[in-house]
């Protein structure tokens, strides 16, 4: 097989930055490990910032997510004992951010894929890159086996859309890569319930850890909660589940939260975790196959498409007007955006959970923390400008 643009992996970037090549005229293979199915069953984000509804808007995507999500005008910070805060995106900034699971995205994704007859060669193995290093004269090529058949497919480009434990990463040479790592000593237990939802998005500082309350839709409510690393889901049956939820929230929230039936459970470690260069030969890392935030300030899925949209509008400039630009300053301008979502995943990290080894004074300073943020309108408005998104430029 032939291509310009070998994508490895068909989640959200992988999928999206296929289209909007599409749209500009570039022809793209994606690969997938896994099944169409399994892709479309994880459950993970939900908030969208307003640069991305943007992009989802400008690439035709957006028909589904303009009737079903929900826009916020901003988001709530409670703590043990005291009155909680909005932090408001729409008055500091004018700007709304959408509540849309990220299922629905890539299902919406896969949609838009199959009407264009988009080549996603699901369920490969043995991916490898070639020839990528951008040594003169040599030409990219991408090998993998699907249902026992090898192939080869020469390319052009390389997209490494293969999340956290994809191969495109590693096959940068380690003298070239400088990993950025921090590990958190706790993980989030996600659950989603069918159960009406509290109207604001809600993070909790609590002395029994950290909880946020998310929404999907009028009946459907996305939980979690901080817990221990080595926990284990057998651990966290609903009987557990509710009473710890509601116990972290103040008790007017507490009260307000409805239990019900829950359809699904994971836990996941919280990182942050930044892999430079983001560009090697003609290898382009995009989303988390080259970073990984926490989940604490939603960022993770609005990383991977302000990376799409820088890659596509390079590559692109590049098929258009054979003007390498774009692409040469991919890494540094993908670089910028990542480490401010970078530094506002592990501020937000740090300021709502509670750390097994914090001092005294740790706490306090914490506590003291939260006092300025909910007394001080300035400090409401440089989070509410990074919780809201960055402009691109
Ligand atoms: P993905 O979604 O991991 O997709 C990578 C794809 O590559 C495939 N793959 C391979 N394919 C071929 N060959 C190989 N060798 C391969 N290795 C892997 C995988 O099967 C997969 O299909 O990465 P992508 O596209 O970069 O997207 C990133 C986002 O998924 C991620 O950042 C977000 O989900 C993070 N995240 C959140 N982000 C937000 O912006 N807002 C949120 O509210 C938010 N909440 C969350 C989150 C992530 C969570 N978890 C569980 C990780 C909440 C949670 C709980
Ligand atoms: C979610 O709705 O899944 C969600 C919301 C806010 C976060 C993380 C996840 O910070």
């Amino acid at each position: 097989m032939k291509t310009q643009v070998v994508i490895i992996g068909s989640g959200p970037a992988g999928l999206l930055l296929s289209e909007i090549l599409h749209r500009h005229g570039v022809e793209s293979v994606v690969l997938e490990r896994s099944s169409r199915e399994h892709v479309l069953s994880r459950i993970r984000a939900g908030v969208l910032e307003s640069t991305t509804v943007d992009v989802l808007r400008q690439n035709g995507l957006a028909a589904r997510m303009d009737v079903e999500g929900h826009p916020h005008d901003g988001m709530r910070i409670a703590w043990a004992g005291r009155d909680s805060f909005f932090v408001d995106t729409a008055s500091t900034l004018g700007r709304r951010f959408m509540v849309y699971g990220q299922t629905s995205i890539q299902e919406d994704l896969y949609a838009a894929a199959d009407r264009r007859g988009q080549p996603v060669l699901t369920e490969v193995s043995d991916v490898v890159l070639h020839d990528f290093d951008g040594a003169p004269g040599a030409r990219p090529f991408v090998t993998c086996v699907q249902q026992g058949q090898a192939l080869r497919i020469d390319c052009e480009f390389i997209a490494g859309c293969d999340g956290f434990h994809g191969v495109s990463r590693r096959s940068i040479p380690e003298t070239v890569r400088r990993e950025y790592e921090k590990v958190y000593p706790f993980g989030w237990l996600g659950v989603m319930a069918r159960v009406k939802p509290l109207p604001d998005i809600t993070y909790v500082n609590n002395p029994r850890g950290f909880a946020l309350a998310s929404y999907r839709n009028e009946k459907l409510s996305r939980f979690y909660i901080q817990v221990a690393l080595d926990d284990q889901l057998d651990a966290w049956p609903d009987e557990r589940f509710w009473p710890e939820l509601k116990s972290r929230f103040p008790a007017e929230m507490a009260q307000a939260i409805e239990e019900g039936p829950t359809i699904e459970k994971s836990i996941a470690p919280l990182r942050s975790f930044v892999s430079e260069p983001m560009r090697y030969g003609a290898l382009y890392l995009c989303g988390d196959a080259a970073h990984i935030v926490p989940p604490t300030g939603a960022k993770g899925l609005n990383l991977a498409v302000s990376d799409v949209y820088y890659l596509s509008r390079a590559l692109g400039r590049w098929y258009g007007k054979g003007d390498a630009s774009l692409l040469d300053g991919y890494s540094e301008t993908a670089l910028r955006r990542v480490w401010s979502s970078v530094r506002t995943s592990w501020y937000l990290t740090n300021l709502l959970h509670r750390f097994p080894h914090f001092s005294a004074f740790d706490q306090k300073a914490q506590e003291h923390e939260l006092d300025y943020l909910k007394s001080s309108h300035f400090a409401q408005a440089a989070l509410a400008e990074q919780y809201a998104g960055l402009p691109f430029e």
